[in-house]
């Protein structure tokens, strides 16, 4: 090596271009696509209302490279001009698990849809033959001009059974023009718009904007990301039919994982106890509980017994509050009476829900009650006020 190169190797080290970075990851990606370095990881969708998975969304998981999470992988295919082919990769090996796919279930596979103008991607699609039972999700990454031109290159694949979801709805590029154009079969809300959705008046008002936005194109909607249960209480509320996320079961490189089980089964009570026409049982929402000998926490929770049973509420500035208890059948109208004939210390403090045996299922907030109350009031009722 000349002293010339030597030094071009040095600064262009030392300036970081990352031209080594870039051999390597051709390297990594080109052993993905030769020797197919890659694992699929499977996440399960759940039909919120049955308390059952309807499908899957398969997830690439990159072996022997470096060792980063698979956005980056796909970004580097990306940047590389590789994305396309990497994208086909996948699929094709997405594809070939529908053999052994449980009966009445679908898969969701992600694509960039820029990527449909490379034959590569089309093809595999093409050499699938019939696509029943499989949904294309389409993850946009950059703005796009040309949505029409788009939704065509789709025609075959819908024609050939496939469904279209749209991924991320609600984040940066998956904007409504984006919805508008493709008429999607699915909408999958952004993690974004769920992630701590029940301290967001704002995002629960987007997640309702879109869900009738999704009435209106015929489209199913799917919340992503559910984390935590009060967000699972949240889109329950809001009659959101699908989820996933780690809440309800991790993605899984062992086939076909199923609902998380203490998941299933309160969606199983939450749902029996919507069939008996409560309505005070749709506005529950989870809450922290402590056993009396515990210390206190720093949120609100109810101090339980060891029959798991309530003794009192601790709230922020009220600790050891007196608890009315509600069960969840009782009348939305009998469950408000009795909470605003409650001393005015306590009048507006949340309502705790029991089970036949007595143990806290959640609370019910008054505001929840109060909302619930004028949506059952008669329009004219509403409108003379007005
Ligand atoms: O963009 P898309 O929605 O396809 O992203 C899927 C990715 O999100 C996967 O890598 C998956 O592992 C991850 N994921 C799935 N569920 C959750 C979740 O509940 N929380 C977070 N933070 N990530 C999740
Ligand atoms: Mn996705």
């Amino acid at each position: 090596m000349s002293t010339n190169e030597a030094s071009q190797i040095a600064s262009s080290e030392s300036l970081g271009d990352g031209s080594s970075d870039e051999t390597l990851w051709r390297r990594s990606l080109e052993a993905v696509l030769e020797r197919d370095n890659l694992d699929l990881a499977v996440q399960p969708i759940v039909d919120l209302a049955q308390a059952n998975v309807v499908g899957y969304e398969i997830l690439a998981r990159f072996r022997g490279g470096p060792d980063e999470p698979p956005n980056v992988w796909f970004d580097w295919a990306e940047k590389l001009g590789l994305g396309a082919r990497l994208d086909a990769h996948v699929v094709r090996r997405a594809l070939a698990l529908r053999a052994a796919l449980p009966p009445d279930t679908f898969i969701t596979v992600n694509v960039v849809p820029l990527h449909f103008y490379d034959s590569e991607l089309v093809r595999a699609f093409q050499e699938a033959g019939p696509l029943d039972g499989v949904v294309v999700e389409l993850t946009e990454h950059s703005a796009i001009d040309d949505y029409e031109s788009i939704a065509t290159l789709l025609d075959p694949l819908r024609a050939a059974g496939a469904k279209i979801a749209i991924d991320d709805a609600g984040s940066g590029y998956a904007g409504l023009q984006w919805l508008m154009a493709l008429s999607p079969d699915l909408i999958k809300l952004d993690r974004a718009l769920i992630d701590r959705i029940d301290d967001d008046e704002v995002k629960t008002a987007l997640v309702e904007m879109l869900g009738s936005f999704a009435d209106r194109l015929d489209a199913w909607v799917l919340a992503e990301g559910v984390e935590r249960r009060q967000e699972l209480d949240v889109i329950l509320r809001l009659g959101v039919p699908l989820a996933q996320g780690y809440l309800l079961g991790r993605p899984s490189l062992e086939l076909w994982p199923s609902v998380e089980p203490a998941i299933g089964e309160y969606l199983n009570f939450r749902t029996s106890a919507e069939m008996t026409g409560s309505v005070l049982a749709a506005l529950i929402e989870s809450v922290r509980t402590r056993h009396r000998d515990a210390a206190p926490l720093d949120e609100r929770c109810v101090v339980i017994d060891e029959w798991g049973q309530p003794l009192c509420l601790d709230l922020p500035g009220a600790p050891g509050a007196k608890v009315l208890v509600v069960r969840p059948d009782e009348t939305l109208r009998s469950a408000l009476h009795r909470a605003l004939t409650r001393d005015a210390t306590t009048r507006w403090h949340p309502l705790v829900c029991v089970n036949d045996m007595r143990q806290v299922i959640g609370i019910v907030r008054m505001e929840r009650l109060v909302e619930m109350m004028a949506k059952d009031l008669p329009a004219a009722a509403v409108s003379e006020g007005a």
